[in-house]
């Protein structure tokens, strides 16, 4: 029994046509009620189409719209599904909701169409995660990311993890109902063998995160540098048009200036700063300030500057020399000159970012993380295989707390996909969707 729930799947605002969703028991009593066809809606089969006249409660017409039929178990929600596609805009949509309202059907909550086809077996928990994941992604790469998992890449890793993970659990509680001397001689070491290839698994599993989560969120990169170092003049290059004003003029940038471009499909946050000096102006001094405030914020700083001798950089900076068409700069150093080597000093720094921040040469095929939750249960359920490792390795004592942690890590394992779900979970999950999806 679900009640129907309804929603304006499509953004609003101008359109040409926008959709409504309608999902639950009794959808297509509600279908026959808005519509005069000859043909009912509810004796229409399964992925059919229909045009028809919508009408409100006084019988006047209220668009006319075409109606797509799914029944269960075959639609998204895995429940009877009608979608209405009226014309877009203020109004139309808008009167059609209010009408089914009347009807008795219900606002949806944000993410109920994606929870329901969870509860109804349609997908895992990472796949649902996935559906948001593409409606928010910020690059192509991540979108590709996110339609991976979509597809079931990262459950087809977890899904045997967490079963292989479960037997051995189910195995070791069951051969601690033996005495010692009944059980096989190496099975203690076969225990651990076990358990060191299922940590091996995790790991990598673990590993993809930090990349996951730059294609995810971006980097934060800051170019910092006395005036006159350059910093506008490689945020112009790197970004491709001219955005921040270029001067000779020591203090020319006075307000930090942030624009994104995509590295390998990564977000990096592009941040130019006003020069960092004992400024003349308030206006200045208040530009100075806020980039040591950005410094602290940072995930990289690039710190740039034409002299080398004179010039200490901020602790953990990535010191680059600019303008060596003018001066030389000191062997092996990150050198750029923007003015007569523009591609070049492109190259340099995009390397030097790379490496900064630990991309791997292009996208992977194998599955990765998608997520804090992903990461933060993965997380524990590594630590329960080290500690019930350990555990087995002190002997008879550490039998019993060996398997408790076994367990532990089968449930967190669970958790990821959704296999031993609490509804404060699914709450968490669901409630960052938007209404529609
Ligand atoms: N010769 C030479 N001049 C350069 C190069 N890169 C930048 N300049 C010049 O250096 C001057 C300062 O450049 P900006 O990019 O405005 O420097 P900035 O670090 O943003 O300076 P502030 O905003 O004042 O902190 C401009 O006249 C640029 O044209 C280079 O590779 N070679
Ligand atoms: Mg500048």
């Amino acid at each position: 029994m679900s009640e129907p729930i309804a929603a304006l799947a499509t953004a609003s605002g101008m359109g040409g046509v926008a959709v409504i969703r309608l999902s639950g028991d009794e959808v297509y009593t509600v279908a026959d009620q808005l519509t005069r066809l000859k043909t009912p809606p509810s004796q229409r089969k399964a992925g059919t189409f229909a045009y028809a006249s919508l009408y409100d409660g006084k019988g006047d017409v209220m668009d006319d719209a075409v109606l797509l039929f799914f029944r269960a178990p075959h639609s998204y929600t895995g429940e009877d599904t009608v979608e209405l596609h009226v014309h877009g805009g203020q109004i139309v949509p808008q009167r059609v909701l209010k009408r089914l309202w009347e009807l008795g059907v219900r606002p949806d909550q944000p993410g109920e169409f994606t929870k329901r086809a969870f509860l109804n077996g349609r997908m895992d928990l990472t796949q649902a995660e996935a559906v948001a994941d593409i409606i928010a992604a910020r690059s192509p790469r991540a979108e590709r990311a996110a339609r991976a998992n979509l597809q079931g890449q990262l459950g087809q890793t977890l899904i045997p993890l967490y079963e292989d993970t479960l037997a051995h659990s189910v195995q070791v509680e069951h051969l601690l109902d033996f005495d010692e001397g009944e059980l096989p001689d190496d099975f203690f070491e076969e225990a651990e063998a076990t358990l060191q290839q299922l940590v091996e698994r995790t790991q990598a599993l673990l590993a993809t995160w930090h990349e996951s989560r730059l294609v995810r969120d971006g980097a934060l990169v800051v170019l910092a540098g006395k005036p006159n170092a350059g910093k506008s003049t490689l945020l112009n290059l790197l970004l491709g048009y001219e955005r921040a004003i270029v001067s000779n003029e020591a203090g020319t940038t006075r307000d930090s200036i942030e624009e994104t471009f995509l590295l390998d499909g990564v977000p990096i946050r592009l941040t130019d700063t006003a020069g960092l000096r004992d400024a003349p102006g308030a206006v200045e001094r208040e530009g100075v300030s806020r980039t040591k405030a950005l410094l602290e914020q940072a995930d990289v700083v690039l710190y740039l500057t034409a002299e080398p001798d004179n010039d200490p950089p901020p602790q953990g900076a990535i010191v680059i020399h600019t303008k060596t068409d003018l001066t030389p700069a000191p062997a092996g150093s990150l050198a750029i000159s923007v003015r007569c080597e523009p591609q070049r000093a492109r190259e340099t720094v995009c390397q030097a970012l790379r490496d900064a921040l630990k991309l791997s040469q292009g996208e992977t095929a194998h599955a990765t993380l998608a997520n804090e939750r992903q990461f933060a249960l993965l997380s524990t359920a590594d630590k329960a295989l080290h500690e019930a490792i350990a555990a087995f390795r002190q002997g008879d004592l550490g039998y019993v707390p060996a398997a408790q942690q076994l367990r532990a890590a089968a449930e967190a394992l669970g958790d990821i996909l959704g296999r031993t779900y609490a509804d404060d979970l699914l709450d968490r999950v669901f409630s960052t969707f938007c209404v529609g999806k």
